[in-house]
């Protein structure tokens, strides 16, 4: 299989990488070494039309200016942590405050935010894009010097996978994740309201006015937050539920798995018969249908807008750090952190 590789655009002097690996079926993934931003994903639809899944743009200024964090690797930590503050091993630490009190996706910089290292590996039925960062001591005011190391590989059989690897020299937070909005109708040609979503999850987290868990966990039963039979994504637009109501019409919510590498996620677009399974080593994902996105940019020609993608942003459960009946993350000095996440791209009329 192959990667290409290119200039997508200059930081000061520095030259940001693209990369692209296609397969057999004419899938193609196209990455960058910004943020680890994934800026397209094509995949066929049921009549065998190849188009864009992801929301993104085609050039580096727009990533810059606007990105409502589409696409990238966030962390350290991804999601808020309340009051950006923490303890840990007797000492308190302060983050930027970039939500209002609060820090949101690793801060002002993040992961998102910066240059990885980057290189490629091909292989007769798969093909890797490697990132690693160095991410320094106190860098975002986490304690302890982090090598992160992110790797997006494409198989021939249409699987995506991310590997995520960390290890700290000393005791620190990390949460990562990556933040990319799916939405399977093709060039964006439709929101994901239509598309349905089935999830293995039985449980998700109350959150309060300024979008962090309340230490609350609640049960979907009897809720629009009810996938486990599947449903579509406008049952939280039309629900009544506060918690819909809360974040704008819609989820931002992280749901509890109640499963691993089991198709604990499935997303499918009954239009263009595109869909998407996923499967991952991690607690709870956090899914967002992009509320909060407004119509001030276009995205490849089509206008931004509320609900045009979808993020399933699979991670530990947010701000865990402060409340101890949720699952911990805390990553501890000299051990190697490593999870995985799969992105089956099918279409409906097949068996995975
Ligand atoms: C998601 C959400 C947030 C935020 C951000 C861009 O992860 O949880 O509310 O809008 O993405």
């Amino acid at each position: 299989m192959k990667v290409t590789k290119s200039v997508f655009g200059y930081i000061e002097d520095t030259p940001v990488y693209s990369y692209t690996i296609t397969n057999v079926n004419g899938v193609e993934v196209t990455c960058i070494d910004y943020g680890c931003t994934i800026t397209r994903m094509v995949t066929p639809d049921q009549k065998g039309r190849l188009e864009n899944i992801v929301l993104g743009f085609d050039n580096l200024e727009d990533y810059l200016q606007h990105s409502p964090y589409f696409g990238c690797i966030v962390g350290r930590v991804a999601g808020r942590i309340g009051g950006a503050t923490f303890d840990l091993e007797g000492k308190t630490y302060s983050l930027a405050k970039n939500e209002g009190e609060n820090h949101l996706h690793g801060g002002e910089k993040g992961f998102s935010h910066m240059i990885w290292n980057s290189s490629y590996e091909e292989d007769i039925n798969r093909a890797s894009v490697i990132f690693t960062h160095f991410s320094s001591d106190g860098e975002e005011g986490y304690p302890g010097n982090l090598a992160m190391k992110v790797t997006y590989t494409l198989t021939n059989d249409n699987e995506f996978m991310i590997h995520y690897y960390g290890k700290s020299d000393e005791t620190t937070l990390l949460n990562v994740t990556n933040h990319s909005y799916f939405n399977l109708s093709g060039d964006l040609k439709r929101t994901v309201l239509d598309h349905t979503l089935t999830m293995k999850s039985d449980q998700f987290v109350e959150l309060n006015e300024s979008l962090l868990p309340t230490g609350t966990i609640l049960d979907v039963e009897d809720t629009a937050f009810d996938f486990r039979n599947g449903q579509a994504i406008k049952a939280g637009v039309e629900s009544n539920h506060p918690q819909n109501r809360l974040v704008g019409g819609g989820y931002d919510h992280p749901f509890i798995l109640s499963a691993n590498h089991c198709e604990e996620i499935y997303l499918a677009d009954p239009e263009s018969g595109r869909t998407l399974t996923v499967e991952t080593d991690e607690k709870s994902v956090v899914v967002y249908t992009a509320n909060q996105l407004s119509d001030e940019k276009e995205i490849y020609g089509v206008p931004a807008r509320k609900h045009l993608g979808i993020c399933l942003e699979t991670q530990g459960v947010p701000d865990a750090i402060h409340h101890p009946n949720f699952p911990a993350w805390i990553l501890e000095k000299n051990k190697p952190f490593s999870s995985v996440t799969k992105y089956y791209l099918g279409i409906t009329s097949e068996q995975k």
